[in-house]
């Protein structure tokens, strides 16, 4: 009897929620309970973490899961590696369900670096204006460079005094668009944005605003995710997601 856990978080996952629900699959939802009231699902939901890879393992048994579909963001590593090890040890199938990572295009001024402290580094010594759109569970490396004015983009209101000594807060839960970004960009006379290599279409138009701006993006390559072959297969799209759920071994 098929029953799948669906590791979710991002535009993909709730898309794929609502196909599954559409089907009839008997389907839970799961959040990490990052932010104060997630966008609600079409399916039963649990939020919070399971308790590492022992504790992943032990709800795939006691639940019965047959199939986890990691939908999860590509810099939500910790979760991804974690599904990895907990469904090998509980003999369950897993696959990925991600966005293809985003490619520079005619007009682009990015430049590549593969940690956030390498997007540190990347920032000019003369005080800039630059928008950091990375959520907030990685603010402190940039408090190295305290003098430049921060542009923050936040789900939730800040629950703890921010590492920067000069920032603005902007609250906003996406998916955003190219206008309002244009228009927050211009706002804060943004010189610099700093950006995750999500994919997807949730995050992109802080791009493609920063492309008619002429401004530079340090673009934050995603974190490896380690897994044995064929033990994390990638599915790109729902109906992939579908196929494989109804056969695995593919
Ligand atoms: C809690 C669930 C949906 C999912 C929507 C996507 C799109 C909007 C764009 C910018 C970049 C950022 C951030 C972002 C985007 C989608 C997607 C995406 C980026 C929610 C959500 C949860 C989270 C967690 C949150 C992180 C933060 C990252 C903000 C819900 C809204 C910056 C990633 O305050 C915090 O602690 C926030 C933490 C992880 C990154 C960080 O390190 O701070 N996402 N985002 C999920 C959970 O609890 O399991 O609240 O409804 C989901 C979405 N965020 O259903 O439509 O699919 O990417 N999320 C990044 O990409 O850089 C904003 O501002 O331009
Ligand atoms: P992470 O660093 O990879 O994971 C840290 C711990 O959070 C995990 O070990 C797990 O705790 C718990 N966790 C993460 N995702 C979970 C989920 N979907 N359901 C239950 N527990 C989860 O994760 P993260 O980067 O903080 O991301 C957290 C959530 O935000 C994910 O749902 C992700 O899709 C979403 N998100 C993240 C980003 C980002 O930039 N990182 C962007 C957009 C959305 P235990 O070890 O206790 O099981």
């Amino acid at each position: 009897m098929t029953r799948i856990l669906l590791l979710g978080g991002t535009t993909e996952a709730s898309t794929l929620a609502k196909t599954l629900a559409e089907a009839g699959l008997d389907a839970v939802f799961s959040y990490a309970g990052r932010t104060a009231k997630p966008v609600s699902q079409p399916l039963p939901t649990r939020i919070g973490g399971f308790g590492g890879v022992e504790g992943l393992a032990a709800y795939l048994k006691t639940e019965s899961i047959t199939h986890v579909v990691d939908a999860t963001h590509p810099f939500a590593a910790q979760m991804s590696t974690n599904a990895v090890q907990a469904c090998a040890a509980a003999g369950v199938a897993l696959c990925a369900f991600e966005r293809p990572a985003w490619q520079a295009g005619e007009g682009d001024h990015w430049l590549h670096v593969d940690s956030i402290d390498a997007a540190v580094d990347a920032l000019p010594d003369a005080p800039a204006r630059v928008f950091l759109a990375i959520g907030k569970q990685n603010l402190t490396q940039f408090a190295a460079k305290p003098q430049h004015h921060y542009l923050l983009r936040l789900v939730d209101e800040p629950d703890a005094p921010l590492p920067l000594p000069h920032t603005t807060v902007e609250i906003a839960r996406g998916p955003f668009d190219v206008a309002g970004d244009s228009a927050l960009m211009q706002r804060h006379a943004v010189t610099h944005v700093v950006a995750k290599n999500a994919g997807g279409a949730g995050a992109a138009a802080k791009l493609t605003a920063a492309r008619s701006l002429n401004l530079p993006v340090i673009m934050i390559g995603r974190p490896e995710v380690p897994a044995p072959a064929g033990q994390r297969p990638i599915k790109g799209s729902v109906a992939e997601v579908m196929a494989w759920l109804s056969h695995p071994a593919d």
